[in-house]
């Protein structure tokens, strides 16, 4: 969070209740959402109502309330729980005298603030232009649209109409923007092509991948940095700390994917990836253009569902994280449930409530627990095999000492037999030299 409160841009936040159950947690997300983006909240308006008002998006004796409120609190902007049509933000900006922003800028001005790789910066420059792109008119009008973005500042009022300019330069506009969309999209793929490559390189050995998933703020990068911490021995402090990812207290800390590797046994050993965290209504362009960013979680073999469940609303948030898990087509992938920050809560830690665990990631024996979960499901389908080898399969030896965890080892003038714990890649590898199968 930014400290300099005088620097904040005073706003009201408002959003249409419709009959959602879930709408005032939407309301408080927006509100922290607003402080993630350097906002002070000063006045929050709700309006219940079956549809929204095509027009200006809340009804007349609304919007003049906000006129009003607006001018005792000395806000400037207006921030609105859901996607408005540039109609809407045209009209409500005329009438309330506001720069009005609704939730999808919100959470993309976040992002591009957040975004530090030219992958997150692109990907987020994307997610924004395709947003512009079908509200050009707007900017050609109001000119308020020149200063969205900066998220601060803004004047308020205007949007006189100013049709003088002439459809071709919308039109330029518009090529223009298509223009660079279309060179946006290609420098991503030329990105995800060289990441695919190194991907691949990294996990020529195929171990098993493990992603870190779930709403922002639930801990993710603690996870992640307390389970290098503990499984990096053997590691100076220097090698240690240049593997830990960065944790805050801000709602999307993350917004690339790091992959380490964790060793928790002898040749026990998984990929793990922490990425960017989810909030409610994320903006599905912005989930398309984080795809590259977020295909470590889509190749995943298990997948860590990270929860906060110190928070009341900690419900919601898995409800959130499953419908972006849906959207990535990955709801089927084996998951642990873990519920974080159990240490706020006053429920005992670590333990477990049948497949769920409840644990810190800031201690020790939590991150034991959940290794052990891991490893468990990780290594369900590996088996313990018998092989016999000959001497002729000194290469099948070599490499079964570099990726197996080998049991026992008894050599005879004419070969090995090894007791190896086996992958199911390995297990098909190296059935010709199979002689048993432990149950
Ligand atoms: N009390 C307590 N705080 C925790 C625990 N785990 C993480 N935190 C705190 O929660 C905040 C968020 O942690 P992160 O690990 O950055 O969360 P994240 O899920 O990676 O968040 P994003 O990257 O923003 O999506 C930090 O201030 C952590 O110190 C825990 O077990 N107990
Ligand atoms: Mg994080």
């Amino acid at each position: 969070m930014i400290d300099n409160k005088i620097s904040q841009t005073k706003v009201i936040i408002g959003g249409v209740n419709k009959g959602e159950p879930n709408f005032d947690y939407y309301m408080r997300e927006l509100a922290q959402l607003s402080a993630a983006n350097n906002m002070e909240v000063v006045g929050r308006v709700d309006q219940n109502l079956e549809r929204l008002v095509a027009a200006t998006y809340f009804g007349s004796g609304k919007v003049a309330e906000i006129g009003t409120l607006a001018q005792e609190s000395g806000a400037t902007h207006l921030v609105l729980n859901d996607e408005l049509s540039p109609t809407q933000i045209r009209n409500l900006e005329r009438e309330t005298k506001l720069h009005v922003v609704d939730r999808t800028e919100l959470i993309l001005e976040i992002f591009s603030n957040r975004a530090k790789t030219k992958q997150a910066k692109l990907q987020v420059a994307l997610a924004r232009l395709q947003y512009e792109l079908p509200r050009l008119h707007t900017a050609e009008n109001s000119g308020l649209d020149q200063q969205r973005g900066s998220g601060t500042g803004g004047s308020g009022g205007g949007g006189l109409a100013n049709r003088g300019s002439g459809e071709t330069k919308l039109e330029l506009n518009r090529r223009t923007l298509g223009k660079q969309i279309a060179m946006i999209k290609e420098e991503l793929q030329e990105i995800s092509r060289s990441e695919a490559t190194r991907r691949k390189e990294r996990n020529e050995s195929a171990l098993p991948q493990v992603a870190l998933v779930g709403y922002t703020n639930a801990g993710k990068s603690t996870t992640m940095n307390s389970l290098l911490q503990l499984f990096g021995q053997g590691e100076d402090h220097e090698k240690k700390a240049k593997k830990q990812v960065f944790e805050k207290d801000m709602l999307f800390a993350t917004l690339d994917t790091s992959v380490r590797r964790i060793d928790l046994a002898s040749n026990f050993s998984f990929l793990l990836s922490d990425t960017v965290g989810f909030i409610s209504k994320l903006p599905h362009k912005l989930v398309e253009s984080f795809k590259a960013t977020l295909q470590e979680v889509r190749d995943a073999d298990l997948l860590i569902h990270v929860v906060d469940v110190s928070d009341e609303n900690h419900k919601e948030m898995v409800e959130t994280t499953n419908a972006v898990l849906k959207e990535l087509g990955v709801l089927e992938t084996p998951t642990i449930i873990a519920y974080n920050k159990a240490d706020e809560t006053v429920r005992e830690y670590p333990s477990m409530d049948g497949d769920d665990l409840f644990y810190s990631a800031k201690d020790e024996q939590s991150m034991q627990l959940l290794s052990q979960l891991i490893t468990k499901k990780l290594f369900a389908d590996y088996q313990v095999r018998t092989l016999r080898l000959p001497l002729t399969a000194g290469k099948d030896l070599a490499y079964l000492h570099a990726k197996a965890e080998i049991l026992t080892e008894d050599y005879t003038s004419d070969g090995v037999t090894v007791e190896a714990r086996l992958s199911p890649t390995d297990q098909k590898r190296l059935e010709s030299f199979t002689v048993n199968v432990q149950e």
